[in-house]
């Protein structure tokens, strides 16, 4: 049965969440010690929380950028990047770190922003680097606006969601990585990839196994190489 137009096979898509980040030293969300063990999501990442207590965010968004600097791309950031020796590779990724770029990807699309960046909180297209040293409420845009971390808080619109759901949708492969898929609308886009395309993911524990993906169990360093060198050493589906 020939393939509908639509799908690539030297096109992958890999979806990722904090489980890909694991093992490079970043907390997770929801696992043992995870980050929303430790402090309550209305808190630290909602706009009703930046607006009670700005300071208590940035020093929860100010530790977390000192993390993601020390933190290093672990093998399957790497093995990500590999594949595209051979394929056209989309990363898709919930996460705010720049692991997969500073792992070498090319094409790599955030949904929920990126901590390595600041923007305005009156000035919705002031962007500026977000520094090591951490943001202070003094830190003001042009228009002396309020510096705030450029992530997508819970209530705020997720971003780049149609590119993402286009990219996954004419995917030979679909690779997810690292996800407990509870978190909506970007949980949703695993079933954006086709009934055609090859559907596989990757965590070490999953509540359900979206339709039509094999569940590889286990640490997305150990599986991801494995599978990365499978695929480059044998023809495209
Ligand atoms: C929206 C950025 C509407 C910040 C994140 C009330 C009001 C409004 C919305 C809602 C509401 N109630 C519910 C909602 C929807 C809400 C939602 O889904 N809530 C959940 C809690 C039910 N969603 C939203 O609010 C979204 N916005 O709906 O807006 C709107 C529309 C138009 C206009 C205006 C408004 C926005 C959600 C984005 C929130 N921001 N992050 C930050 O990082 O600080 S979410 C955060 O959690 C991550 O970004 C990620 O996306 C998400 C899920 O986390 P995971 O990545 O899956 O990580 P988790 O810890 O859960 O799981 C880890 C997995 O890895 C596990 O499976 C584990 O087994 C595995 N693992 C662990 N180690 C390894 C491993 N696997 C392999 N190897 C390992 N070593």
């Amino acid at each position: 049965m020939s393939r509908p137009p639509s799908i690539d096979p030297n096109c992958i898509a890999v979806f990722t969440g904090a489980g890909i980040s694991a093992e490079s030293g970043l907390k997770t969300f929801r696992g043992s010690d995870g980050l929303w063990e430790n402090f309550r999501i209305e808190e630290v990442a909602t706009p009703e929380g930046w607006a009670r207590d700005p300071a208590k965010v940035l020093a929860f968004y100010n530790a977390r950028r000192r993390g993601v600097a020390a933190a290093q791309p672990n093998a399957a950031h790497q093995a990500i990047a590999r594949l595209e020796e051979r394929f056209r590779v989309i990363v898709i990724t919930q996460n705010i770190d720049d692991l997969h770029e500073r792992a070498g990807s090319t094409e790599v699309i955030h949904l929920h922003g990126t901590i390595v960046q600041a923007r305005s909180s009156i000035d919705h297209h002031y962007r500026t680097d977000y520094p090591l040293d951490g943001l202070s409420l003094d830190d003001r845009c042009p228009l002396g606006g309020a510096l705030r971390p450029n992530v997508v808080w819970f209530g705020e619109a997720v971003e780049n969601l149609e590119i993402a759901a286009k990219h996954l949708a004419m995917a030979g492969r679909v690779l997810v990585i690292g996800t407990s898929l509870t978190v909506f609308p970007a949980a949703g886009l695993v079933s954006a990839a086709s009934f055609g395309a090859e559907k596989t993911i990757v965590a070490q524990e999953l509540d359900h196994c979206p339709r039509g993906y094999r569940f590889l169990r286990g640490k997305a360093g150990e599986i991801v190489p494995t599978l990365v060198r499978q695929w480059l050493s044998t023809r495209s589906p």
